[in-house]
């Protein structure tokens, strides 16, 4: 079994597995000339070029795993829910749902093989030529909630949590429909040959942890309760460290974790014998001079501590202004330091 599919099982492996949220992206120039030609939604829409542009940041960067091209966000649309991507505001949602009315209208089932099946077809040509595993994943239903109410990006988080706070019967509603939607997306793409599976609650870090435990946790323990036990599945949020034990107990084989965390004294917290963990160097770390880049590598690493569970990642995904041949030297680096 490759390094990556032992670490998330927390089974010894030779050296520390690597990837990095977003290695697929604006800071290669090969994608930069691809989406000179099509919008982001024609790329993902397009297999083959979902395809190419995966398998492109695996060979470049050596990590051992990579993860299908595809948004968060596009389940919106077999949900009913109108969306664009704007080159300088990020996602756009059309109309904004907001009321129990909406949230009605918001579909119930989705058949994510048929309505996404264009990313079922990406991860079935990429497993074709990728030699490490492929990761599927999906957005957490507050992250999306967040989208859909908000209408976009948000700082603040006043709508989101101005509709939970006031109807809590509608914001339960939305948040069962969206989990369903989601457990049988991953579920589709482990059909298609996804490997592994992450969901992302890259927004949850907003809520205290009794909000977590009243409004999300339910939901999201249902969809780690659905997906198939022998895929391993990888729960990350970013942004309040006191929601991580929480996490853990909503699902999910590895919690990933951000920089605002020591790494070693999370994972005590959470059970070194009960999860594996993933993360977390500062993605600005990138930017900085190698050496100082490789020291806070080795920091990381020093926090695991060679323990075996420990998948090394960023804490949240590359950014567009980093540079390749420092993204390659970071995962060269960590496999170097951590040969065992
Ligand atoms: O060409 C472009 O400008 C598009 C930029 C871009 C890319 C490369 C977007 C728009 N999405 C993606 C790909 C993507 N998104 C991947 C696959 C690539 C990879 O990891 O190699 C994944 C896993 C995502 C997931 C995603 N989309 C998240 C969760 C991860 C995270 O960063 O927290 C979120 C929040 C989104 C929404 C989204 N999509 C795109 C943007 C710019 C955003 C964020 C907008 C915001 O700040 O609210």
């Amino acid at each position: 079994m490759s390094a990556f599919l032992r670490a998330c099982r927390r089974q010894p492996t030779e050296y520390t597995p690597i990837w990095l949220m977003r290695q697929a992206g604006r800071y290669q120039k090969e994608y930069r000339a691809i989406r000179e030609k099509v919008s982001f939604i024609e790329l993902c829409k397009d297999p083959a070029l979902a395809c190419e542009v995966t398998v492109r940041a695996v060979d470049q960067l050596d990590v051992d795993a990579g993860i299908i091209f595809a948004d968060i966000l596009l389940i919106l649309e077999p949900l009913g829910i109108g969306f664009e991507f704007t080159d300088d505001q990020g996602p756009r949602i059309g109309t904004p749902v907001r009321s129990a009315e909406q949230i009605d209208a918001v579909r119930e089932e989705i058949d994510a093989a048929v309505a996404l099946s264009y990313v079922m077809e990406a991860i079935r040509l990429t497993r074709a030529e990728l030699s490490v595993p492929l990761i599927g994943f999906a957005g957490a239903p507050f992250t999306l909630a967040s989208y859909m109410i908000e209408g976009g990006r948000s700082t603040t988080f006043y709508e989101t949590k101005q509709l939970m706070h006031r109807d809590p019967g509608a914001w339960n509603a939305l948040m069962g429909k969206l989990a369903q939607a989601i457990a049988q997306y991953l579920n589709a793409q482990v059909k298609a040959g996804a490997q592994a599976l992450q969901l992302f609650d890259s927004w949850v870090g907003c809520l205290s942890p009794a909000d977590y435990v009243r409004f999300v946790l339910p939901h999201v323990r249902t969809i780690f309760e659905q997906l198939d036990p022998a895929v391993p599945s990888i729960h990350f949020g970013t942004g309040n460290p006191a929601l991580y034990p929480l996490l853990k107990a909503a699902g999910g084989d590895v919690v990933g974790v951000d920089w605002r965390v020591p790494l070693g004294a999370q994972w005590d917290t959470l059970g070194k014998q009960e999860v594996a963990i993933m993360g977390n160097l500062d993605p600005a770390v990138l930017l900085a001079p190698r050496d100082v880049m490789n020291r806070a590598a080795d920091v990381v690493l020093q926090e695991a501590a060679g323990s075996p569970g420990h998948i090394f990642n960023l804490g949240h995904g590359v950014m567009p202004a980093a540079q390749v041949d420092q993204v390659r030297a970071l995962v060269d680096h960590v496999h170097e330091a951590s040969r065992r």
